[in-house]
């Protein structure tokens, strides 16, 4: 059971149960999620309430936030020393939510340009869901409730964590302190690695194209297959650069990663190889590097019971959290207690 040391700077992140997790997930956060484990008080969280600002299936996405929470645990997460739990489960978020709405404003939500972006495609206003219009105010309150110090963000989060930093000073401001104002983490060990079908695009679990992602859980064969697929250019030569050579450049960020090498090395070590022997040394990297994970997951989602007791103990003690944040919200804006 996780017992933070008051000492510790505490860090909060998410994830959405949206798809199964990538290797995109895994080396751009879940990697740095393990490592951070020792240096602060850690709560991770399977943000399901972000999920459905997109339509899930319902017997699908129960299933997924279950086995999801699994691998996680199977990456390294330790519940002795981080929490883990399911949004949904933590009501204060919801909570938490709906009152910083009210301290938000229509014009700094149409700014977001992960909105603008996601929404881009469709015909009218009418096809938008509400809640990803309004989705960056609950990830303010996902952070604020636990009085967060840092935040690992990548550059796409850059302008909701200057939202959740907005919202908590002017909280403050209003009332009194109340939020911790958080800090950003942009770290730079985080790789970003993009879609294999696109490679000018982020990789991403809800891809439609099952080509562009491989999966934390995927079989040896599909991750050879997959690479094997995977959108290079019509050159030879295998080199770093992002602009020109996107394919190969993402190829190269995997592989250093899957083998804990710097791109220079990786760059280096396949100068002289052709783009097929090339692939598949990547994909055994990563095959080699997901495997005792994979091990490790068929192990835990046999112990169901041990995966449920991790999060309902984890949900518990967020919850505790979270409450002593929310309670102080509540009395500042004025709600009756009965207490
Ligand atoms: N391709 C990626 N490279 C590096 N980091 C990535 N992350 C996601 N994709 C990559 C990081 O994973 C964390 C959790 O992401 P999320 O589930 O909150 O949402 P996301 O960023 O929108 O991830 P996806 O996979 O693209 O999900 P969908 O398809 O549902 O939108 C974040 O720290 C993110 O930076």
């Amino acid at each position: 059971m996780v017992q933070f040391d008051k000492d510790k700077k505490i860090i909060f992140s998410g994830i959405q149960p949206s798809g199964e997790f990538t290797i995109g997930n895994y080396y751009g956060a879940i990697k740095n999620w393990v490592a951070t484990q020792e240096e602060y008080n850690c709560i991770y969280s399977l943000v399901d309430l972000h999920a459905i600002t997109v339509l899930q299936d319902p017997a699908t996405l129960r299933k997924r936030t279950f086995e999801e929470a699994a691998i996680l645990i199977a990456a390294g997460i330790d519940p002795e020393k981080a929490l883990l739990f399911v949004q949904s489960h933590v009501s204060a978020h919801a909570e938490l939510g709906w009152i910083l709405n009210c301290y938000s404003y229509m014009g700094e939500l149409s700014r977001m340009t992960q909105f603008k972006d996601k929404t881009a495609k469709a015909s009218s206003n009418d096809s938008i869901r509400v809640g990803l219009f309004d989705y960056p105010v609950l990830m303010a309150a996902d952070i604020l409730l636990y009085q967060t110090d840092v935040v690992p963000v990548g550059i796409d989060q850059k302008q909701h964590l200057e939202l959740a930093r907005d919202i908590a000073q002017r909280f403050n401001q209003q009332y009194s302190p109340t939020f911790v104002v958080p800090e950003g983490y942009f770290g730079t060990s985080g790789a970003k690695i993009n879609s294999l079908a696109n490679p000018e695009k982020k990789m991403s679990k809800s891809d439609e194209n099952e080509n562009a992602f491989i999966l934390m859980k995927d079989t040896p064969d599909r991750i050879r297959n997959k690479f094997k697929r995977a959108v290079t250019d019509s050159e030879t030569e295998i080199r770093y650069d992002r602009e020109n050579k996107p394919g190969i450049s993402n190829l190269l960020e995997i592989y250093s990663c899957a083998k804990r090498v710097s791109i220079e090395e990786a760059a280096k070590e396949f100068e002289n190889e052709n783009y097929g022997n090339f692939k598949l040394a990547v994909a055994e990297a990563v095959i080699e590097d997901l495997k005792p994970i994979q091990d490790k997951f068929a192990e835990l989602v046999k112990e169901k019971e041990y995966v449920n007791k991790v999060l309902k103990e984890s949900a518990d003690y967020a919850s505790y959290l979270a409450n002593k944040t929310l309670d102080k919200v509540k009395r500042k804006v004025g709600f009756y207690s009965t207490k």
